[in-house]
């Protein structure tokens, strides 16, 4: 942990009073000349910092500027997240992923933003995020794989974000087949996945998520509020986004070899640990018909496995779920 970290975590810790020159310096047993210029090194990385000569130093918004450099500053990966592409306002992160990704960009390239105008959800839905509280990001990569195990890649992004959070946040997350997140019957987080593909082979896969996280409930639409949530409703404080997206891509990389070693069972099975209504009925809408079932489990490629009316086992690649 460098200094720089550190210091940022008193800052944090100590978010709601000032801390002293003194205190900090004694704590990090750097010189305060030293602590004063690490201020000014965070200010210009995006990092709002209230400095008073007699009270010390603070952090004024947990919420600090994203751009690049707060992004990639002290981000432990080797690859992922290693070339940022930031804008402020973009219609989708997604699109210009895509364009990004056509021009050649290398795996592990990220693109991030404060609002998108035109978010989007499967089949074309609207995923509301034109405000600057939550995480919006598409990653770029190109693993070595078939089209038909691209949707693995869902799950398996599903199961790493849910252990990210539940390890900074304490909350209980379960996942919905195959690709929300639920807090308390709420949605916290979509996955949306999209690739470039050849019959035989995939070009690249760009996996999206929208994570809420510091909304309040007047950021939902009437149409939306009741079934969302944010890190932050649940828990009743606001999260740096920053250190959240950072955790979410250290996390995403070490589980990344760990599932290229050990294949999709591993992935499956913490899967399965988290799934949501797993044993329960719910209604089940596929391309060709609704009907009620409960949830059994996903097979070995990540499809669902439902028990139909007449209790049979039916294999399920494309669906909605609702209860
Ligand atoms: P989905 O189709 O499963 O979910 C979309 C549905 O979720 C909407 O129809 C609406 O009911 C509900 N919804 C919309 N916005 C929110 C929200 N902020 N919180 C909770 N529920 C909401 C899920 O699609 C995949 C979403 C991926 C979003 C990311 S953001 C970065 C990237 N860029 C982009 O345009 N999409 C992805």
């Amino acid at each position: 942990v460098t200094t720089r970290d550190q210091l940022i975590k008193l800052l944090m810790e100590h978010e709601h009073e000032y801390i002293s020159g003194q205190a900090l310096s004694e704590r990090l047993h750097i010189s305060r000349t030293a602590i004063w210029k690490h201020m000014k090194e965070l200010e210009k990385d995006g990092y709002h910092i209230e400095a008073y000569p007699k009270k010390g130093y603070r952090i004024a918004s947990p919420n600090h500027r994203f751009n690049a450099s707060t992004i990639k500053w002290g981000l432990q990966t080797k690859w992922l997240g290693q070339t940022v592409v930031f804008e402020e306002v973009v219609d989708s992160t997604q699109d210009v992923a895509h364009k990004t990704a056509q021009k050649g960009a290398e795996h592990g390239t990220i693109v991030v933003t404060d609002k998108q105008l035109k978010g989007r959800g499967r089949r074309n839905r609207i995923w509301a995020s034109d405000h600057a509280e939550g995480l919006w990001l598409s990653m770029i990569l190109r693993p070595e794989l078939s089209p038909f195990e691209a949707s693995q890649f869902t799950l398996f992004t599903a199961v790493s974000l849910v252990e990210t959070l539940q390890k900074l946040t304490g909350l209980t997350i379960h996942i919905k087949w195959p690709n929300d997140l639920y807090i308390r019957n709420r949605k916290v987080c979509g996955i949306l996945t999209e690739m470039q593909a050849e019959l035989e082979s995939v070009n690249y896969i760009i996996i999206g998520f929208g994570l809420n996280v510091n909304q309040t409930e007047d950021h939902f639409t009437d149409a939306i509020r009741e079934r969302s949530t944010s890190l932050s409703l649940e828990s009743n404080r606001t999260w740096d986004r920053i250190q959240l997206l950072q955790a979410i891509l250290e996390d995403f990389e070490t589980n990344y070899y760990k599932y290229q070693q050990e294949g999709f069972s591993y992935i499956r099975k913490k899967w399965l640990h988290y799934a949501y209504k797993l044993g329960e009925e719910v209604k089940i809408i596929t391309p060709h018909r609704s009907f009620f079932g409960i949830i059994d489990g996903i097979s070995a490629d990540g499809a669902l496995i439902v028990l139909n009316e007449n209790g049979e086992k039916e294999v399920i690649y494309s669906a909605e779920i609702h209860w």
